[in-house]
């Protein structure tokens, strides 16, 4: 018996240094000394050779001893479910747990769609810096020294230069495209622009824009307008109409603004329209023959036409929202309201 007692000794040695890296070692280990063939059943039969005053005592080594190897087994049992899990407890043919998708802000869906109608007539988009010199924002569009748009009061200047601005339009965009590109220019402008107001539900100091110019030999009034038919019946849907009134703009001459059957009434008359059954859409004329020549292009052989919108103002009347603030807050309840970032 005294043999046996040391060979459990030594067993219960190894089994406290039993450390299994994975399901396999563990496994190995339980048919060792757990399974039917193992070292802690056959040791058990060993009872029957012990005489009869020892039974209790070996008894209880054999308890202790049978205790310690189960625990042990038990301290890594974690790695066989692992095992499992990593290998066939996975159903590979569930559907994916969803991802949850943001919602396009409302002012990049209608600015999208806009692109999107004028690059189908061949438009392409430019861009540029919303830091802008005098010129670039004023001085090359035809805006005499003392005009009132270039006052302190409507624009941000930046002080550590004079002639430097947060640009109140993206017509600089397309100023810089005229100094510098081949003739014909046919592009189109959004951006974010910049005018000191103080803010209400009707008024910010950022707000978004749409900018369009045309630049070829020939082009006329009867470009402009069929250009601006075509994207009021895709924007607004094939019953839209539209009517221009004479307005005035030192960029362009003639100059006009252009109104759209209300979409929200069709025309009938409601408080998006306060009863009109037309709303402004947007400002558009010829490119003034002084601009044209301001940024090197002979006004004799090329003429053009310009036109800008503002996003935010479409966006508004399309989906009825009464505060301009509700663009900027980032409030989710707002945000999410819009359609899925796809
Ligand atoms: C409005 C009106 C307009 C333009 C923008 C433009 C640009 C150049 C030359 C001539 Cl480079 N014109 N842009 C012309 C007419 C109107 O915008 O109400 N925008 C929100």
């Amino acid at each position: 018996m005294e043999q046996i007692v040391q060979q459990i000794e030594a067993y219960k040695q190894e089994i406290s240094a039993f450390e299994p890296k994975n399901a396999d070692e563990l496994e190995q280990y339980r048919i060792k000394f757990l399974g039917t063939k193992g070292i802690v059943k056959a040791i058990f039969g060993e009872m029957k050779q012990v005489p009869n005053e020892r039974k209790k005592e070996f008894g209880q080594i054999l308890n202790a001893f049978k205790q310690l190897a189960e625990e042990r087994y038990e301290t890594f049992a974690h790695l066989k479910d692992a095992a499992a899990s990593g290998t066939n407890d996975i159903d590979y043919t569930l559907p994916a747990e969803p991802h949850r998708l943001g919602t396009r802000h409302p002012i990049s869906i209608v600015r999208n769609k806009i692109i999107r109608i004028f690059e189908r007539l061949g438009f392409t988009i430019a861009e540029g810096p919303e830091i802008e010199d005098d010129w670039h924002n004023f001085t090359a569009l035809n805006l005499p020294e003392n005009h009132p748009a270039r006052d302190m009061t409507d624009t941000f200047y930046i002080n550590q230069n004079p002639d430097w601005l947060l640009r109140t339009h993206t017509s600089s965009v397309q100023v810089r495209a005229m100094e510098n590109s081949k003739m014909p220019i046919r592009i189109i402008c959004p951006g974010r622009v910049y005018r000191n107001e103080t803010i209400s539900a009707r008024a910010h100091c950022f707000f978004h824009q749409v900018e369009g110019l045309y630049i070829a030999e020939n082009v006329s009034f009867a470009d402009l307008k069929q250009t601006l038919y075509h994207f009021v019946k895709e924007m607004f849907g094939e019953n839209s109409e539209v009517r221009f009134r004479p307005s005035y703009f030192p960029f362009t001459e003639p100059s006009a603004e252009m109104d759209v059957t209300c979409f929200i009434c069709g025309g009938k008359g409601c408080s998006v329209c306060k009863h009109t059954g037309w709303v402004e859409i947007l400002g558009c004329g010829m490119v003034h023959p002084e601009v044209l020549r301001n940024c090197g292009i002979d006004p004799e052989k090329y003429t053009g036409f310009a036109f800008g919108m503002g996003i935010e103002r479409i966006t508004m009347l399309k989906y009825q929202i009464k505060d301009l603030r509700l663009f900027s807050e980032n409030d989710q309840r707002f945000l999410k309201q819009f359609e899925t970032a796809l």
